[in-house]
């Protein structure tokens, strides 16, 4: 679903009949992006991505093409393209149904994308658990090589590509750059020291671009449509359309394509809004590594300087709304129980600290609380941040300590009453 004529570029199709199939992503323009492409100079490309303002969609908003411009030249070791499909986020699920309806859409990105970096490699590292969307990823390979779209000599060009789809072993961490490149290596997923950065020595020590899947499958429309269009959609500093994924107590939860910048309170409404006889009490807004926000912020803007200014950040843009039936202590608990077991173990903070956190917040959701527990959770929290090795840590305790500034009422009853006595809505529901 999209807001204006000028929105839908990654979701227009996904409601179109097969929309998957190769026949009829090349009915609809597909490939002439890539075609274009490849008999332009991979600079001017570059150039182009980087004027259209195209941020990364995996959560932390770094400009694209900027990225792409660290690759470096004169290094004569290989270059590599790496698609980051390793959607594991809470709440976040615009990656999978874009895969599912238009994965050429990506293909065609990591085309164009590999060309301006001057790759002739590239990876599509998907999570393990979703064996639909691996399968149709290897598909469209499949079909883009015997279209003639992949291998040597792509569009009757000098250039050669090849793409491997990768499946992961269902490991949260491995969505963290790094640790995704150990894992393709062969290794366990655990985070690299940064720098250096993966644009410098990534995949094999080599220099290595890694992407989102809906940064690479943004590509091809700008390149066919130019960077000024694109501009025209999003804010000045956040530019473009994008997916936000919008669940929990709404009406029609889904995947909502609209322009970088649109309020909440929009999308709330574009989902049918909170379900009948119930009220917002409080939403994420880029899935659960992101600090919560209430209703005094419905009509924040959804780019990264708006969401910023309102206290939290963009990330992945996974809206997941809760109304007052929901105990923020047992969602926290929830969040953190899922961190303490994706954390990699690496660090002391983040190992140990998860697994503090956890027991301290299930006393209290069980309503068996001691005084200061609140104080010691803060503390904790302080002790992780920053202080660990990669940014998991500071995403779990971003949910934790903005929950507590927002419901410390409900952090304090757990000293004396289990969370499902205040909330026998959410019991009756769940239990
Ligand atoms: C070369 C430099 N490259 C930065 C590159 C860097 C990376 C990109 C962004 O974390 C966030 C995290 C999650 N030379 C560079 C450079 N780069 N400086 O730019 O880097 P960074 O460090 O800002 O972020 P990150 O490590 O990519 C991503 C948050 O997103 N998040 C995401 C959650 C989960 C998913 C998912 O399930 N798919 O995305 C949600 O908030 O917490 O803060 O490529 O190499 N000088
Ligand atoms: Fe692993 Fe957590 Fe340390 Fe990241 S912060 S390296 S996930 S233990």
């Amino acid at each position: 679903m999209s807001v204006d004529v000028l929105t839908p570029t990654l979701t227009d199709n996904w409601d179109q009949p097969e929309a998957w199939k190769i026949a009829n992503y090349v009915a609809q323009g597909g490939y002439q992006a890539a075609r274009k492409a490849v008999g332009m100079d991979p600079d001017a490309i570059i150039t182009l991505v980087k004027d259209s303002g195209l941020r990364g969609r995996g959560g932390a908003g770094f400009p694209t093409g900027v990225k792409w411009s660290f690759i470096p030249q004169t290094n004569p070791k290989p270059k590599y393209l790496v698609i980051n499909c390793d959607e594991s986020e809470p709440g976040t699920c615009k990656d999978m149904p874009m895969l599912m309806a238009t994965p050429h859409t990506l293909v065609e990105g990591v085309i164009i994308s590999s060309y301006a970096v001057r790759a002739h490699h590239a990876f599509i590292y998907v999570r393990g658990e979703v064996l639909h969307v691996i399968r149709r990823l290897q598909q469209a390979v499949a079909d883009a090589y015997q279209a003639g779209y992949l291998g040597k000599g792509i569009f009757g060009t000098e250039y050669d590509l090849d793409i491997v789809v990768h499946a992961g072993a269902g490991a949260y961490i491995c969505g963290e750059e790094t640790a995704l490149l150990d894992s393709l290596e062969g290794r366990r997923g655990q985070p690299r020291l940064r720098p250096p950065f993966p644009a410098v020595a990534g995949l094999y020590a080599s220099p290595t671009v890694v992407n989102n899947a809906e940064s690479i499958a943004s590509v091809p429309a700008i390149v066919a449509r130019g960077a000024d269009w694109y501009k025209l959609m999003g804010t000045e500093k956040s530019a473009g359309s994008t997916i936000y994924s919008v669940s929990g107590h709404v009406k029609r939860p889904g995947q909502y394509e609209a322009p970088l910048g649109t309020t909440y309170r929009t999308l709330l409404d574009l989902a049918g809004g909170i379900r009948d006889g119930h009220q917002l009490k409080f939403f994420t807004p880029g899935g659960s590594s992101t600090p919560i926000l209430t209703p005094d912020q419905l009509d924040v803007h959804l780019d990264y300087e708006g969401v910023a200014a309102a206290g939290s950040i963009l990330g992945t843009k996974a809206l997941q709304t809760f109304d007052e039936t929901v105990s923020v202590v047992r969602t926290t608990l929830r969040w953190t129980e899922f961190y303490k077991h994706e954390s990699c173990g690496k660090c002391t903070p983040c190992r140990e600290g998860s697994w503090w956190l956890v027991q301290t917040l299930h006393n209290l959701e069980q309503g068996k609380g001691h005084e200061g527990d609140i104080e010691k959770i803060l503390d904790l929290c302080d002790n992780v941040t920053m202080k660990s090795f990669c940014t998991l840590a500071d995403g779990f305790v971003a949910n934790i300590t903005s929950s507590i500034k927002y419901f410390r009422d409900e952090f304090e009853a757990g000293y004396h009453t289990p969370a499902w006595e205040l909330f026998p809505y959410e019991k009756s529901v769940y239990f």
